[in-house]
């Protein structure tokens, strides 16, 4: 998979919708080319080699646990954290990953988070608030840095600072399964290495989508809605609904709802 990350990243691999993110300090820079380039690569759903990972037994043994026989791979991820510039850029400002997601209910829905080399505290790894599934969606919006944070990334408005935190240090290959209404995030690599995992959200195909309109989720829903209309031409008659139906893919039993 490593490989396949390289190829992607020096364009011998050409993915269709694959996303491939930047650090905002990193883009800006003319110097920095191929892999240490790419901070991200987002739904890689249409890659044979990369998709093999959602469809591990291992993993989807775990996930039929949350989502039940009918498994959709929603939303896939290779992240490749950068050595930080100094910024403070490589962070991922705490939030929940329902955030991002028109359907529901959320129960059904999992994160399957595997560490593609070790994970610690110097090359940030993921941190969490345990027992912050329990609450409600909060508001997200981007964080006030002075470095600058990377597009997409929203952060939980308001937390309490004084929440216990766990630092999930990792082995190569550990895999950790999350609620999406867990708050978390991970801190800066502090290291010259580049630090990698690679995720994919599951939800039940039994889910439902809803209306953002309203609630929290707008601001979301309209970034998105944007982004999509720009890399596809397409116009707002693309709904946010649309776009995560469009990348959904079903990796066991029948594709019911979403
Ligand atoms: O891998 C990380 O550093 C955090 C990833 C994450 O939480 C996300 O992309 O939603």
């Amino acid at each position: 998979m490593v490989d396949e990350f390289e190829h992607i990243c020096t364009r011998k691999a050409n993915v269709p919708g694959l996303v491939v993110m930047k650090d905002v300090t990193i883009a800006k820079s003319e110097f920095v080319e191929g892999e240490k380039a790419v901070t991200k690569l987002q739904d890689f759903q249409e890659d044979p080699e990369l998709f093999r990972y959602c469809t591990l037994p291992q993993i989807l043994k775990y996930v039929e646990c949350f989502t039940g026989p009918n498994i959709m791979a929603m939303h896939t991820m290779l992240i490749n954290k950068p050595p930080d510039t100094g910024k403070k850029t490589s962070r991922h400002p705490m939030h929940q990953d329902l955030h991002y997601f028109p359907f529901r209910p959320a129960d059904r829905i999992v994160c399957s988070w595997t560490a593609m080399e070790k994970v610690h505290r110097e090359n940030g790894c993921l941190v969490v608030l345990p027992g912050s599934h329990r609450g409600t969606l909060q508001e997200h919006d981007y964080p006030e840095w002075e470095g600058g944070v990377n597009k997409m990334y929203h952060g939980v408005r308001n937390y309490d600072p004084g929440h216990p935190r766990v630092h999930l240090e990792m082995e190569k290959g550990d895999t950790v399964f999350f609620h999406p209404l867990l708050i978390h995030g991970s801190g800066m690599n502090q290291t010259e290495g580049f630090r990698k995992a690679i995720s994919c959200h599951y939800a039940s195909s039994d889910c439902y989508y809803i209306d953002v309109k309203g609630t929290t989720q707008e601001n979301i829903g309209n970034e998105v809605k944007e982004l999509a209309s720009r890399k596809y031409g397409v116009d707002d008659t693309v709904s946010f609904q649309d776009t995560w139906a469009l990348r959904g893919r079903l990796v066991k039993g029948d594709r019911t709802s979403l």
